[in-house]
């Protein structure tokens, strides 16, 4: 999930002077921002301050986010022309700001404050190319998947490859594990899931899994296919809050699951937060392989004092 965000003073402050996208090239600023919930929050691990969206410049789509924060594609994809004149590209050279912001964040991190790597998986990044930006229903993403098969299935194959290269150089520059986002996964059938998608996330996370560092594989919505969802790779498997923990844990076999509060549950009183936070500790159950984390991203409502609260409750058992 996003841990910076506009739910925190010192990064509101900085996106005054700064666009999204100026903070994700210059590697000082991504660094300071990756920072900032470390020493607000007292959180045990950072994410690296980048987009998901960022491979779309070097793959020549453009990319900016407007005034409402929404991300804006300058040249989606219609057709088969549009996907096999996507460029290759070499990650290190087009995207090498990213690997230099991790470089400088590990310098100034902790040492056992381990830094996290991420990349958007296939679907994700499909749907944003071919919407022109976000989607509630997803029709234009969901009509090229259905009339155009073969062309869906060479698109996600190409970004499938630029994702799962991108998270190996991620973890090359120094990131400790790497997380691919599915964020919007959940918008599909278990059937279409397996036909349209699954194959594309297991080569992603195939060719990441050359770095050797944990992967973890994030979804939402992905309770009705979770067995699916894990089959196609990660060592962590992320949950949002639609599936009790316990009730997950029971249908896939993995070492580690991350999530999975409620994101508006940090908008509660705190008694009813507390409530939300303590029964995914109990349904945990003391597991090695929790990691505690919202289903989804901070909401931008969110009180900082909120989080820390839950940081503290966690921390202290
Ligand atoms: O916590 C951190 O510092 C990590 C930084 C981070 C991450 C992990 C950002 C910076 N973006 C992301 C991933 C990301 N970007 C995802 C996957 C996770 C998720 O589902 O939230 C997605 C879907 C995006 C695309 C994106 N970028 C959106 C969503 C639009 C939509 O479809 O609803 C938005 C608003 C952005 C801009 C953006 N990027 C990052 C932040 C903190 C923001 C918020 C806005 C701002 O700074 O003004």
């Amino acid at each position: 999930m996003r841990q910076a965000g506009r739910y925190m003073p010192q990064y509101r402050k900085l996106r005054q002077r700064h666009s999204i996208l100026d903070l994700c090239r210059n590697p000082e600023l991504a660094a300071e921002v990756t920072l900032q919930p470390v020493h607000r929050l007292g959180v045990d691990a950072a994410i690296i301050f980048a987009d998901i969206l960022l491979p779309f410049e070097p793959l020549r789509l453009g990319l900016s986010f407007t005034a409402g924060e929404g991300p804006h594609i300058q040249r989606p994809i219609r057709d088969a022309a549009d996907v096999e004149r996507l460029p290759a590209f070499n990650v290190d050279a087009e995207l090498g700001f990213v690997m230099d912001a991790i470089r400088l964040a590990r310098r100034e991190l902790p040492a056992d404050v381990p830094l996290i790597g991420f990349a958007g998986a296939p679907f994700t990044l499909a749907s944003y190319a071919i919407e022109g930006g976000a989607s509630r229903t997803f029709t234009k993403t969901k009509r090229f998947m259905y009339q155009t098969p073969d062309t869906w299935h060479l698109l996600l194959s190409k970004l499938a490859d630029v994702v799962g290269r991108f998270l190996a150089a991620q973890a090359r520059a120094g990131a400790q594990a790497l997380q691919l986002f599915d964020s919007w996964v959940g918008c599909l059938s278990p059937d279409d899931y397996r036909t349209y998608v699954q194959p594309h996330s297991r080569k992603a996370l195939t060719i990441a899994s050359a770095a050797k560092v944990p992967l973890i594989h994030f979804g939402t919505g992905t309770a009705t296919f979770l067995e699916d969802f894990a089959a196609a790779g990660g060592d962590v498997i992320s949950i949002d809050w639609r599936i009790p923990l316990d009730a997950a844990w029971a249908r896939i076999e993995t070492r580690a699951i991350q999530g999975n509060l409620e994101p508006a549950a940090l908008l509660a009183p705190a008694a009813e937060r507390t409530r939300h936070v303590r029964d995914i500790l109990t349904r945990a159950g003391g597991r090695p392989g929790h990691i505690f984390n919202l289903g989804h991203g901070i909401l931008p409502e969110t009180d900082v004092a909120a989080v820390r609260a839950v940081v503290e409750l966690v921390h202290g058992g």
